[in-house]
């Protein structure tokens, strides 16, 4: 029988932090040895913050390496460059005429970083969820493993799959959002009310995947907590919560065994082993990355067979979908 589809992208809009690998990209590498998955990067989405041409580039081969760095297995799963498969656009520009402005202006995603950039709004930020869902509908997606933030594109993705085949006749799968309990949402380490974000212009608010040791353990030190001094999993300690979920990402240990284990000792002891916990996990991947990053050629044969499996699967759903809402075949 058949896998079921996991899809899921990340953009290549600068270095990749622990949020990310803890809420996206280690559940990846869990789902590929049972899903047919696409893992995607999302160049196309990248553009609707403005990024330096040099840099974009630069940055899409290192989303890829960090992929692979982490465990992806090309033999296993898909891995591929968005805007190297065009039906992505396409697909994008049929769901546009099925999307509603007023649904579309009610994401928080969009309102919040329009609130950044109030002078020069441009469309594409806009419509950046339809994108999103034509990405994930392309491959009759089941499963999408993201992050806590993007519950609300993902609602939408389901809902213009319904009215899709509501108005043309079945076409799509309706996808599920697969969120995890914890380390969903990682928060920033210097104000533990936001998500942790490397878009963020204070360095100490993010760890980076790709820092080295002595930076860790600063950002760490420097973590906001508060003045309780124990060591539980409660809202009303989110620095400490943050923590706990970020070691409990990279131990594996549970949330009540990390309680157990610091009662009574303080933050000072907890805090020294969250940084040494990152610093191991990271390790192996950050040595990988840097074999990964000196070999361009394994790099380009990966995204060019990721894209040529993609665009096979990604055809067949367009040419349905020009079929079914009217165009005539070329
Ligand atoms: P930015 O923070 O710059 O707006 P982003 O990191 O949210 O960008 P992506 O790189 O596309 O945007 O995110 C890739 C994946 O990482 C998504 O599934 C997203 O939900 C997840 N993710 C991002 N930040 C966090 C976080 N702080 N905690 C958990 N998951 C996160
Ligand atoms: N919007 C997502 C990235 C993204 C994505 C996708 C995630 C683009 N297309 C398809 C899952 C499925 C974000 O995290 N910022």
């Amino acid at each position: 029988m058949a896998r079921k589809v996991v899809f899921s992208g990340v953009q290549p809009s600068g270095g990749l932090t622990i949020g990310n690998y803890i809420g996206a990209i280690k559940n990846f590498v869990d789902l590929q040895d049972s899903y047919d998955c696409y893992y995607c990067i999302v160049d196309l989405h990248a553009i609707t913050i403005p990024q330096v041409p040099k840099d974009l580039r630069k940055n899409t081969l290192e989303v890829l390496a960090t992929y692979l760095a982490s465990g992806l297995d090309p033999k296993k799963c898909t891995l591929f460059i968005q805007s190297h498969v065009e039906a992505h656009a396409e697909l994008t520009w049929v769901l546009n005429s099925i999307s509603y402005m007023g649904q579309l202006n009610r994401m928080t995603q969009y309102k919040e970083k329009s609130r950044k950039s109030e002078e020069n709004l441009n469309a594409a930020l806009f419509t950046y969820p339809v994108l999103m869902a034509a990405d994930i509908l392309m491959y009759q997606t089941e499963f999408v493993p993201v992050g806590d933030d993007q519950k609300q594109h993902l609602e939408l993705a389901r809902d213009l799959a319904e009215r899709f085949n509501n108005r043309y006749s079945e076409t799509f799968k309706v996808p599920e959002p697969l969120i995890q309990q914890f380390g969903a949402r990682i928060m920033d380490l210097q104000n533990p009310g936001d998500k942790m974000s490397k878009s963020n212009q204070n360095e100490n608010s993010y760890i980076l995947m790709l820092d080295d040791p002595d930076t860790i353990r600063r950002k760490i030190r420097r973590a906001i907590t508060d003045s309780i001094g124990e060591v539980i999993y409660t809202d009303d300690q989110p620095g400490i919560k943050n923590l706990m979920n970020i070691y409990n990402a990279f131990s594996g240990d549970s949330i009540d065994a990390i309680e157990d284990r610091y009662r009574g000792l303080g933050y000072g002891k907890f805090k020294d082993d969250v940084a040494e916990v990152i610093i191991s996990g990271l390790k192996p991947i950050q040595e990988r990355y840097i074999e990964l990053m000196d070999n361009k050629d394994y790099l380009e044969t990966v995204y060019r067979q990721g894209a040529e499996k993609a665009q096979f699967t990604a055809m067949k759903t367009l040419r349905k979908v020009y079929r079914k809402v009217g165009f005539i075949q070329k």
